[in-house]
C-alpha cells in the first residue's frame, strides 16, 4: 500500500479558513452564525410540538458504539439499599431514617452522544483559529468543550436521510457521500438546506450498531459517511453550515478512499472552518417521523455539558416539529 500523504498535502496550503473571522479570541467558530434571527427561523419549524430526544442510551446492556480506543460508560453504585444491611456499622444514619442510591461513573467525554470541541483535532501544530497546539497539553486551554456549553446550539434543523435516498437500512462501511448527494436526497425529501442550516444527516450507522453484533461492527472498521474533497469543504464555507450531525461515530468516512488518510473533516471542517461535530446522534425515529409526513426541518437544541478544558462532552440534543 502507498502512503498516505500528510494532512496538510492532502488539504493544501490554501485550503479554506474561517480563523480570525470572528477575532482572535473566538472559540464557537461557526456557531457564531446561530444568533436570536436563527433561534426564531428554528422555530418556525415547529408545526405539531413533536419532541424527539437524540441521545444513544449511555450504558446499555449491549455495549455502547464508541471511537476505536475508547470504552462505553462504567456506572457503578456507590450506595443503595444493600448500604443499609444490618450487618453493616458503617451505613450512613441519617436523622428520620432516610435512604438513598448513589452512583459514580468513568466515562470517555466523547464515548456517547456527543459534542467535540473545536480544539478536539489539529495538524501542524495549530488547532481552531490558530492557538498553539501546546494549549491542549492536560486541558484545553483554548477552543474547549466549555464555550459551546456557555452559548448553546439552538437553530433550524434539516434531516437528510442518506440511508433512505438509497433504499438501505443503513449505509454500508466505507460507503460514501458528498455535498451533491446530499442536494441530491434534500430534492429527493422536498426540502432545501438553507445557509446556517444545523445539518443533520442519518446514515443509519447506529441503529446498525444496535442489529449487529460489535465483532461484525468494529470488524475492518470503516465507517459510511461524508468524504473529503476541495468543493464539499468550500460548500461548507459557502453554506455557513454551524454544526454537522451525525449518526456515526465521526461524522465522515473513516479513511478517505483516494488517500487512506483518516478523518481529513474533522481537520478540514472543524479545525480549519470552525464547524462544530456532533457525533454518535440518534436519528431513526426522528426519521420515521420526518418520513411520514415529509417534513423534515424542526428546532434543533443542544446544549453541552459545561466541562471546564473538556475535549468534548455528552448530549442530549432535542429536535421539536
Ligand atoms: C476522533 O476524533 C478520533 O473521533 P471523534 O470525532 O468521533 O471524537
Amino acid at each position: 500500500m502507498t502512503e498516505s500523504p500528510a494532512m496538510r498535502e492532502l488539504l493544501g496550503d490554501d485550503t479554506p479558513t474561517n480563523w480570525g473571522k470572528w477575532g482572535p479570541d473566538d472559540e464557537v467558530g461557526c456557531l457564531n452564525y446561530l444568533d436570536a434571527g436563527e433561534v426564531l427561523r428554528g422555530i418556525r419549524h415547529v408545526k405539531t410540538g413533536e419532541v424527539f430526544t437524540l441521545q444513544t442510551q449511555m450504558g446499555h446492556p449491549k455495549g455502547d458504539p464508541v471511537f476505536p480506543g475508547r470504552q462505553s460508560i462504567e456506572r457503578e453504585n456507590i450506595l443503595d439499599e444493600s448500604t443499609w444491611h444490618p450487618d453493616n456499622p458503617d451505613a450512613p444514619d441519617f436523622p428520620g431514617g432516610l435512604h438513598y442510591a448513589d452512583d459514580v461513573a468513568k466515562i470517555f467525554l466523547q464515548g456517547s452522544s456527543q459534542y467535540d470541541a473545536l480544539g478536539h483535532v489539529w495538524y501542524d501544530g495549530k488547532i481552531w483559529n490558530g492557538y498553539d497546539a501546546e494549549t491542549t497539553i492536560g486541558g484545553l486551554d483554548k477552543a474547549s468543550v466549555l464555550p459551546i456549553a456557555e452559548k448553546g446550539v439552538v437553530g433550524r434543523g434539516v434531516l437528510i436521510d442518506m440511508a433512505r435516498y438509497r433504499g438501505k437500512d443503513n449505509l454500508d462501511k466505507g460507503e460514501t457521500f458528498d455535498h451533491n448527494d446530499l442536494l441530491a436526497a434534500a430534492a429527493a425529501q422536498g426540502v432545501t438546506i438553507e445557509k446556517h442550516d444545523i445539518l443533520v444527516i442519518r446514515t443509519g450507522h447506529i441503529g446498525y450498531w444496535y442489529r449487529t453484533t460489535p465483532e461484525e461492527f468494529y470488524d475492518d472498521f470503516n465507517e459510511p459517511g461524508l468524504t473529503y474533497s476541495r468543493e464539499l469543504v468550500e460548500w461548507f464555507r459557502d453554506t455557513e453550515i454551524p454544526n454537522l450531525v451525525t449518526d456515526t461515530i465521526a461524522n465522515e468516512v473513516t479513511k478517505e478512499p483516494e488517500t487512506g488518510v483518516a478523518l481529513p473533516l474533522h481537520c478540514a471542517l472543524m479545525r480549519n472552518l470552525g464547524v462544530t461535530l456532533s457525533e454518535v446522534i440518534w436519528l431513526d425515529d426522528l426519521a420515521e417521523a420526518c418520513a411520514r409526513d415529509g417534513r423534515w426541518t424542526f428546532l434543533y437544541a443542544a446544549a453541552p455539558l459545561k466541562v471546564v478544558q473538556g475535549t468534548g462532552s455528552p448530549v442530549n440534543p432535542i429536535a421539536i416539529r
